[in-house]
């Protein structure tokens, strides 16, 4: 058995650059960290596509919890595209010196629970182990793509890339024949950029999507030196807000207002851009369908005003889910780009993929030849980057088992029969509907203050009861079912976007600031729905 740490981290993006600098920095831990990728950032180290671009404002996605930090580093854009957040997270990596705690290029392989000794016995893919008392995933929730249905891409003879693994050296489309599988946020952003690039673009959709401007543009001098001196009121805003943004609120129900005054309120806030569309208008079209209707009409008016062809504009009309059930996509120029007369819009509703060929694409109705096929088919999220850790809980609990019917935690961060394991952003936090560096900083705090306390106390386990578990599920169902998101059809949001994956509420979406003062009560009352020190305990059938 090789090493023996306090804390061993999974994962180097905004999570783990975050918890290694609080557990080694702030409670003098001794932590190592693990990273599959040849370097800091995780998604963004991952996601280099041409397009690649958050969608949510630098001056709110980037940590908040360093004066420094926010004061020094100045966005260039509204809204960053991908090399930006990547040198930003290398900068912030070389600032807080956690780079050295990190061994990159390394896979952890399993986790093992060894209950006599109360440790984690960790491996990983260069054949070593170690062990540690506390493991913390921050593995992201988005970070393993989707295995495509279709079989035949090894057949291919052309170049096919994934977006979500794209090539460090830059890709020539110049004069190729391209196809485009997949229209959800990433497909947008690919086809957007590359539009203009290939000779011919083909794009194969199967569920158009409600996408809405983003509102990108640079940031000149003068806002850039706001933004640094009222951060902190930015800052204050955002921990206010339900998605983590200092947004303004809804006008109130839609279904209260005339058909004037929706309008009037979905140009201001459409033109504004970003999720401000969904959050700022009213208050009822995530909770109403009826509202929601108006919202989705309201959109699909702008994508026939956008798009020349009536019949392509029919296409990419949502028609078969509420706005928003599904993740909603943000866009610049996406409709446009199927006025161009190499680009062509292929719907794989009616003709599914069969298979990759040798030679291109071939759905149900017809074959087409490609020289680049480009794969933005979605990512098996929360769940499947935990169970690829290969963890076994107490008794050799397996987590694929314990996980059967649909992923199970408390508060996101702790699995019942899986002690001293602390999750970043799991399944069940709040994370899918929240400004990610923030729900990070929230739950990197709530673990870092849960390990001080054992620690101290001396406890040699801390563990979700089952009991917490359970009734957290069911409060994460009662508000999710209180939505339209239930409404939708093979989202990523219930897990439907994998074939045989478990239908349920896959995160909690009562708003961050309910979130952020359950996990503070929770804390404040000594950890309740946690066990300190608890004995073995059977799994419940
Ligand atoms: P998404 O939103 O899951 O989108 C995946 C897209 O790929 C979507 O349009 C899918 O169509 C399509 N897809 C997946 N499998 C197939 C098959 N077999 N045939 C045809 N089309 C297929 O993933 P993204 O990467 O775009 O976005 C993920 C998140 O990253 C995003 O929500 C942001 O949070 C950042 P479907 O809708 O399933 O019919």
């Amino acid at each position: 058995m090789g090493s023996h740490y306090d804390v061993v981290v999974v994962g180097a993006g905004f999570a783990g650059l975050y918890a290694v600098h609080k557990m080694r920095d702030e409670l003098g831990l001794d932590v190592q960290a693990f990273e599959a990728a040849g370097g800091v950032g995780g998604t963004w180290w991952w996601n280099r596509y041409p397009g690649a671009r958050c969608d949510f404002e630098s001056i709110h996605y980037s940590y908040s919890f360093s004066e420094e930090i926010q004061r020094e580093w100045e966005w260039s854009e509204r809204f960053a595209g991908q090399p930006e957040i990547l040198a930003y997270l290398e900068w912030v990596a070389d600032k807080l010196d956690v780079r050295r705690a990190f061994r990159f290029n390394t896979r952890v392989t399993s986790t093992t629970w060894d209950d006599k000794a109360a440790r984690w016995i960790i491996c990983t893919d260069d054949g070593a182990t170690c062990t540690a008392r506390f493991v913390v995933s921050c593995v992201g929730g988005l970070s393993v793509a989707k295995e495509p249905e279709f079989p035949g891409s090894e057949t291919f003879r052309g170049e096919l890339y994934r977006t979500s693994s794209w090539p460090h050296e830059p890709v020539d489309l110049t004069g190729k024949r391209v196809a485009v599988i997949g229209t959800g946020s990433t497909g947008i952003q690919v086809i957007q950029e590359i539009a203009n690039e290939a000779a011919e673009l083909t794009v194969f959709q199967r569920t158009p999507n409600f996408a809405a401007p983003l509102g990108n543009e640079p940031v000149d001098l003068a806002q850039r030196r706001w933004n640094a001196e009222h951060h902190a009121e930015l800052r204050a805003g955002s921990r206010q807000h339900m998605i983590g943004v200092p947004y303004d609120p809804p006008s109130g129900p839609a279904l209260a207002a005339t058909p004037d005054e929706r309008r009037r309120i979905f140009d201001k806030y459409w033109d504004r851009g970003g999720f401000r569309l969904l959050v700022s208008t009213f208050s009822d079209v995530i909770f109403n369908q009826q509202a929601n209707e108006t919202i989705a009409e309201y959109i699909r008016e702008r994508i026939r005003e956008r798009v020349k062809d009536p019949a392509t504009a029919a296409l990419l009309c949502p028609t078969d889910h509420p706005y928003a059930s599904k993740r909603p996509p943000f866009e610049t120029g996406y409709y446009e780009a199927y006025n161009l007369p190499h680009v062509h819009l292929v719907d794989v509703r009616s003709a599914p993929i069969e298979a990759i060929t040798p030679t291109g694409v071939r759905t149900s109705s017809k074959s087409y030849e490609f020289d680049v096929i480009i794969l933005a088919t979605g990512f098996d999220v929360f769940t499947r980057p935990l169970l690829n850790l290969g963890l076994r809980g107490r008794d050799g609990l397996k987590l694929e088992d314990r996980w059967a019917n649909g992923p199970t935690s408390y508060l996101g961060v702790q699995i019942a029969g899986f002690p001293n394991l602390f999750v970043i952003n799991g399944p069940k936090s709040a994370v899918a509907l929240y400004n990610v560096p923030l729900a990070t900083e929230d739950n990197v705090n709530f673990v870092a203050a849960a390990l001080a306390r054992a620690i101290a106390d001396k406890t040699a386990t801390f563990e979700a009861t089952y009991e917490a578990e359970e009734a957290w599920g069911r409060l994460c169902e009662g508000i999710l079912n209180l939505t339209v998101i239930p409404h939708s059809k093979g989202s990523w949001y219930m897990g439907e976007n994998i074939p045989g994956k478990a239908r349920a509420a896959y995160f909690f979406s009562g708003g961050a600031p309910l979130y952020r003062a359950i996990c503070a009560e929770i804390a404040h009352v000594g950890y309740g729905g946690f066990a300190l020190d608890r004995v073995s305990a059977p799994i419940p059938p």
